[in-house]
């Protein structure tokens, strides 16, 4: 019996120097995944945006980051929250792209394997949306098939770049390579761009908007006192135009609502379900009221606070037709893309301008607003009262329905606490010492401002002048003179509003009711 003993080999097999390896496996990997989600982002396009896999798990990571991330991201990347989750969401993809690339040019088997695994959490995401149907699985599904023959294409031109033999490495085949990366890289390229492009084309959204034309208001707003602004530069302008309207909203693609086919149901704990078109709703008689609407994650002095001049049609009455049982409290709104909101129904019922809104500062909704219908609902925070791209209605009790912002901790019943805002000067303005005009806005709906009142440093409160304020629902705008002398000065304002009620130093962060405590800025006069 003998043994046979391979001789050891001098030098180590050559293979491909560590550093290429590294950089086939970053190429193969990041083209797939931009292949597949390219791919994908296409098919969404044509099928239903909100089915783009990147677009569903970032829903999915909205839905599920704890309310201090969420309060940390509003706070560091304000109204670029969301394209901050996209990157992020994009970030983490790129990432895991390489080892993916490095395993499938191991074994091809481990690459498909990690493809599946993607293809599976894309596909989980897709359907967890809250409005998913069977066919929204179609981009993941056609985006993992066109980009494991990327990868299976691309594995083979990098295993074909090698040839062993003694001596250096020869790149045989480095151009058939570089050339098939180039060809999956314009790929994934054209695919996305003509997704985006596609997108954009079928926004049948934009198309329904514009078909739309309102009859004049049979109520028109009560005329405004010339006096609801101060007049002052740097304050906001009492109504706010549409294009600097705040927007806060879970949705990472406005919805796009087809009116052909949108409709409003009532139904629930009513004696009377029933189902609107637009024109049905709009043929009702509109309303126009000009109320101010803000967002309960507003921070102190915070800008996510508006007024516009809204037409609509009157909620409480439309209810009432219905039918509203006994013992029900809660109205649950939803929205086309899964959204709940539930409102006390006694806010709705008790006189107040609760409204379907279908316009906004003249002209019909826009998308990013709740295009077709949306509801306003004096007096409380958004989160409970304003749902946008309304598509039903349903009558219930607390006790039986969380909404969405209700699961995640936030209050079930929030009216408006009284606010108010520094707009001028800007924080570290420079001004020169002598009048400086101080103004800002303030806001407690349904109650109104009674008084502003200014301190300079730790100086005494004096009162601000206050514009006019017709109606408790809007905001009002106020201004304080101030005799301003060289150094650095902290100037902090505090209302009360109609009830005798001046507003707390106490900070309270916006969770899980509103946001407590005064502004203040700090100037430098010279
Ligand atoms: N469908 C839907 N409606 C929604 C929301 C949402 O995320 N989805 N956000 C609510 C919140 S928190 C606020 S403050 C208001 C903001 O309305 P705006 O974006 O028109 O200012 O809309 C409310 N309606
Ligand atoms: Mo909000």
């Amino acid at each position: 019996m003998s043994t046979t003993i391979e001789p050891r080999p001098a030098t180590p097999p050559p293979g491909p120097p560590r550093g290429m390896t590294a950089a086939r496996g970053l190429v193969v990997g990041v083209l797939t995944a931009g292949v597949a989600l390219g791919v994908a982002h296409l098919v969404a396009a044509l099928v239903n945006p909100a089915a783009d896999p990147v677009l569903a798990v970032g829903s999915v990571a909205v839905d599920m980051v704890p309310q201090a991330v969420k309060a940390f991201a509003i706070r560091t990347f304000g109204a670029n929250d969301k394209i901050a989750l996209l990157a992020g969401v994009y970030t983490v993809l790129a990432l895991s792209a390489v080892p993916l690339g490095a395993a499938a040019l191991r074994r091809r088997r481990y690459g498909l394997a990690g493809l599946a695994a993607f293809a599976a959490a894309g596909v989980a995401a897709v359907l967890s949306r809250p409005t998913a149907t069977p066919l929204d699985v179609l981009p993941v599904l056609v985006g993992t098939g066109v980009g494991t023959a990327v990868m299976l294409v691309l594995v083979r031109a990098a295993g074909s770049m090698v040839v062993s033999g003694s001596g250096r490495p020869r790149l045989l085949n480095r151009r058939q390579f570089l050339a098939t990366a180039a060809g999956a890289a314009l790929t994934a390229g054209a695919t996305a761009t003509i997704g985006q492009a596609v997108g954009r084309r079928s926004a049948v959204g934009a198309r329904s908007r514009a078909a739309v034309r309102l009859p004049s208001p049979a109520q028109p707003a009560p005329p405004l006192p010339g006096g609801v602004s101060a007049g002052v530069d740097g304050v906001s302008p009492f109504h706010t135009p549409n294009r600097d309207f705040y927007r806060v909203d879970t949705a990472l693609t406005v919805p796009q609502v087809d009116l052909e086919t949108w409709r409003l149901t009532v139904d629930g704990s009513v004696d009377r379900p029933r189902t609107w078109t637009f024109d049905d709703l709009v043929a009702r008689g509109l309303v126009e009221r000009d109320i101010t609407l803000n967002c309960v994650s507003n921070e102190v002095g915070g800008p996510y606070v508006g007024t516009a001049r809204w037409t609509g049609i009157p909620l409480a009455p439309l209810l009432r037709e219905a039918g509203i049982r006994a013992g029900q409290n809660q109205l649950v709104s939803r929205s086309v893309e899964g959204m709940t909101i539930g409102t006390p129904l006694e806010a709705i019922l008790d006189g107040r301008d609760a409204l379907l809104a279908v316009a906004m500062n003249g002209e019909p909704l826009p998308l990013e607003h709740g295009f077709p219908v949306r509801m306003l609902v004096p007096g409380l925070y958004g989160y409970v009262g304003a749902c946008k791209w309304l598509t039903s209605m349903k009558v219930t009790t607390f006790d039986a329905f969380d909404p969405y912002w209700v699961q995640r901790g936030w209050a079930a019943d929030a009216p408006v606490k009284t606010a108010s805002r520094i707009d001028t000067p800007k924080p570290f303005a420079q001004r020169r010492a002598g009048p400086v005009m101080v103004a800002g806005v303030a806001w407690a709906q349904r109650r109104g401002i009674t008084a502003v009142e200014v301190q300079i440093d730790d100086g005494p409160w004096r009162q601000a002048r206050l514009a006019d304020g017709p109606s408790p629902d809007l905001w009002r705008q106020w201004t304080y003179r101030w005799d301003a002398t060289p150094g650095s000065h902290t100037l902090r304002v505090r209302a009360t509003d109609a009830t005798g009620a001046t507003q707390t130093d106490e900070r309270a962060a916006p969770f899980p009711d509103g946001a407590t405590g005064w502004h203040s800025t700090t100037v430098a006069i010279t």
